[in-house]
């Protein structure tokens, strides 16, 4: 497997010059600084393309080309958007960026309760609490007909946990739940969410399927043309938030995925601590069904509390079986060099523990330096013993 790091680009504390101590080799990044919705421009994929090359380092994957909520809901303006993502896929292919990953999850990106869990070591973990949620969902925004959404003993804990909490402990709550945390493309205030939540009032899970597949239809052939593979990132976590539909969260939904249209071109993120944070998902299992269409690996764990909740554990401790999963993927990889194909799968270390001195500095929860260095090498560890030399396989 190709061993990338995600980059946020020139406002990233970790240098490229670290990410290259790192032992990585392909970069992760995307123009954050252009998340308008605007077609990334050749000569803006260029510049970027070419800063990371002068760091002798490859931009391999793009995560992610934002889809926005119109074409999500397609209403409103959604055929530019449509249009403009397309033009931003050609653009992205021709200057070599091969694959790219998106996500299609309403409202809120990917979403933790609290970004400075405490391990046993003392670094700092993320986590996602069901009841913390519960309790800002139904209690804090007050959404109509939340407190339908959960069980009755789930609310009963939430109520308590609330009162329990001072009100910095509440706003920070808040702020970690719709403030956006990185990479995510929204930052909302309560009026804010409530308005965006209220625009997919009446869009069930099928309409979001329908408008999946159509928006799959037009963006497939456009990354055929041009020689790039689309992975899909599973919903962070698996399951609805805010009532709304989630409609990439198990093995069902991605054999509707990758059947509505079905071409190797559209393909998935396996994202192995998504994926991994529902008990009836075997992600293992996802590579033997689904091995061809993984076009990109997130390779991170989690511990699972068996309510919905959820902690990022080490990279090799948690609820996912690491050396399974690799060992999978590697035999993937060798199926595809037996047909001829020689490009490795792109991995990259998904998150880390806040270590170290990390913890005295800026860092962007989730993407601190050394945490994430501690995972890929664990993950090289389990790798280079299974035979997949760093690298390529
Ligand atoms: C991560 C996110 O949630 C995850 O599993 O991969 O950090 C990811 O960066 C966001 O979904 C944005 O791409
Ligand atoms: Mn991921």
């Amino acid at each position: 497997m190709e061993q990338s790091w995600r980059w946020f680009g020139q406002d990233d504390p970790v240098p490229l010059a670290h990410v290259r101590q790192a032992g990585a080799t392909g970069i992760v990044t995307a123009l954050h600084d252009i998340y308008d919705g605007r077609v990334w421009t050749p000569d803006d994929i260029a510049t970027r393309r070419d800063l990371i090359a002068a760091a002798g380092l490859t931009w391999t994957v793009c995560e992610s080309i934002p889809v926005h909520t119109s074409i999500k809901l397609r209403a409103g303006p959604w055929r530019r958007y449509i249009d403009a993502w397309k033009d931003s896929l050609a653009n992205l292919g021709r200057a070599g960026v091969q694959t790219v990953c998106y996500n299609f999850m309403p409202v809120v990106d990917w979403t933790r309760t609290d970004l400075m869990f405490p391990m046993p070591s003392s670094g700092l973990a993320l986590r996602f609490d069901i009841a913390e949620f519960a309790a800002y969902d139904a209690f804090v925004l007050k959404r109509a007909g939340a407190e339908d959404d959960y069980p009755a003993d789930l609310l009963e804990r939430a109520r308590g946990l609330l009162a329990s909490r001072s009100e910095a402990d509440i706003a920070r709550l808040e702020t970690n739940i719709i403030a956006g945390l990185p990479g995510g493309e929204d930052s909302y205030t309560r009026e804010g969410i409530r308005d965006r939540i209220a625009a997919f009032e009446g869009v069930a899970a099928s309409d979001m399927r329908a408008n999946l597949a159509a928006f799959l239809e037009e963006v497939v052939p456009v990354a055929e043309e041009v020689g790039v593979r689309l992975g899909i990132h599973p919903d962070d976590p698996p399951f609805s938030l805010f009532g709304l539909p989630r409609i990439v969260s198990t093995a069902a939904d991605v054999e509707g995925i990758l059947t509505a249209v079905d071409r190797r071109a559209n393909g998935l993120t396996l994202c192995a601590g998504s994926y991994g944070s529902r008990p009836d998902n075997d992600v293992t299992g996802l590579v033997a069904r689904f091995g061809e269409r993984v076009h990109f690996v997130h390779l991170r764990n989690v511990s699972r509390d068996g309510d919905g909740s959820f902690t990022e554990s080490d990279h090799l401790a948690g609820d996912v079986d690491m050396v399974k999963l690799i060992t999978a993927l590697l035999a993937e990889e060798r199926r595809r060099a037996a047909a001829g194909e020689t490009k490795p799968i792109p991995m990259r270390p998904d998150h880390g523990h806040l270590l170290g001195f990390d913890g005295e500095r800026r860092s962007n929860p989730g993407y601190s330096y050394i945490g994430r260095l501690k995972g890929l090498a664990e993950l090289r560890g389990v790798m280079t013993a299974l035979g997949g030399a760093p690298g390529g396989s």
